[in-house]
């Protein structure tokens, strides 16, 4: 056992020791909490290896903030055709990129949206909350930022593959006129650390042949992401219009501040939103949550939404609950 996993053993134990003296917890509930972190949660499948490295980075002595940070890294870099500069461009052949990340010690936010050329929006979002008096930077001043601050910016348009997806495109029509939403995806990662405090981030290339300009939910404080150190954190995926106009991720959040667990928190936004908005269920929304206790869950009108989990004991990729389902309790003391 290395060091750092030897000493978060020992914290762990000790904290679930704690809480069972202290009578708030059975033992197995206690034992269980313990094992829970750290806890990673993303979406998506290929929020897996982001998980992962995560995890590594945390047992490597790293900050839950540089585990958010590393591992939506990951995903950047990976060739995804929804996050990074590997992203399908917008409706003029530019790939404009939003993210955000926020710490919980602190209440801590950044974020940077519309930037073209920067490798890793995600470090950009980090540096504007610790090396700035702002939260959010957009378009050239947040690329003239990230230039600065020395990351990686290219020159030029979308790559190759995603400039070549984006010809084809053309044949088809332009948002606002009749388009369908189509290949947007998101990776947001939440992370609860050995020390009980949290963490999230997000990255995406957003809705691919958007409007130039646009900007989603993801860079949105609240919408794509939202922590509150006392309570936990949520995360969302989908189309950013149908959670941005809701603070959805926010209302996740203090529905589980209200004492619905993660999973029925995720729901109960969905079904809120649902209520009030004209197009109903029809909304393409998903979210991921994590609480305070170490319990996870994720709920979508997509069915089956695919998010995944890591902790020291395991990694895999879950379906989200349908929404007629999601009253139960999953992940959590089941
Ligand atoms: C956006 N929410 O820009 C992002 C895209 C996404 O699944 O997550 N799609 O609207």
């Amino acid at each position: 056992m290395s060091d750092p996993t030897r000493r978060a053993f020992l914290k762990q134990t000790t904290a679930a020791a704690a809480a069972l003296a202290a009578g708030c917890a059975t033992p197995s509930t206690a034992i269980r909490l313990a094992k829970r972190r750290p806890l990673i949660v993303s979406t998506w499948g290929f929020g897996k290896p982001a998980n992962e490295l995560a995890l590594k980075v945390l047992q490597e002595g790293g900050s839950a903030l540089d585990a958010v940070e590393q591992g939506v890294r990951l995903v950047e870099s990976s060739g995804n055709t929804s996050v990074g500069l590997s992203g399908l461009p917008n409706a003029a052949g530019v790939v404009q990129l939003d993210a955000c990340i926020m710490n919980g010690p602190g209440h801590q936010a950044g974020s940077v949206a519309g930037v073209e050329g920067v490798v890793h929006p995600i470090s950009a979002a980090r540096l504007v909350m610790e090396k700035t008096p702002h939260v959010m930077l957009v378009g050239p001043g947040a690329n003239w930022f990230a230039r600065q601050n020395g990351l990686g910016v290219r020159d030029g348009q979308a790559d190759e593959a995603s400039y070549r997806a984006w010809l084809a495109r053309q044949k088809k029509p332009v948002p606002g006129k009749g388009d369908k939403p189509e290949n947007h995806d998101t990776i947001a990662l939440l992370i609860l650390d050995e020390n009980g405090d949290l963490a999230g981030g997000c990255s995406t290339s957003g809705w691919s042949g958007k409007v130039p300009g646009r900007v989603g939910d993801s860079p949105i404080i609240g919408g794509g992401v939202y922590v509150d150190n006392a309570v936990g954190a949520a995360g969302a995926t989908g189309l950013g219009e149908n959670v941005m106009r809701y603070c959805a991720s926010y209302q996740v959040v203090e529905n589980m501040r209200h004492g619905m667990s993660p999973t029925e928190a995720c729901a109960e936004a969905i079904r809120r939103i649902a209520r009030t908005d004209p197009k109903g269920m029809d909304l393409a929304i998903n979210f991921i949550a994590i609480n305070k206790k170490g319990e996870f869950g994720a709920a979508g009108t997509q069915a089956n939404f695919p998010y995944s989990v890591t902790t020291p004991e395991f990694s895999e990729v879950r379906k989200g609950k349908p929404l007629s389902q999601a009253t139960q309790k999953e992940g959590g003391n089941e």
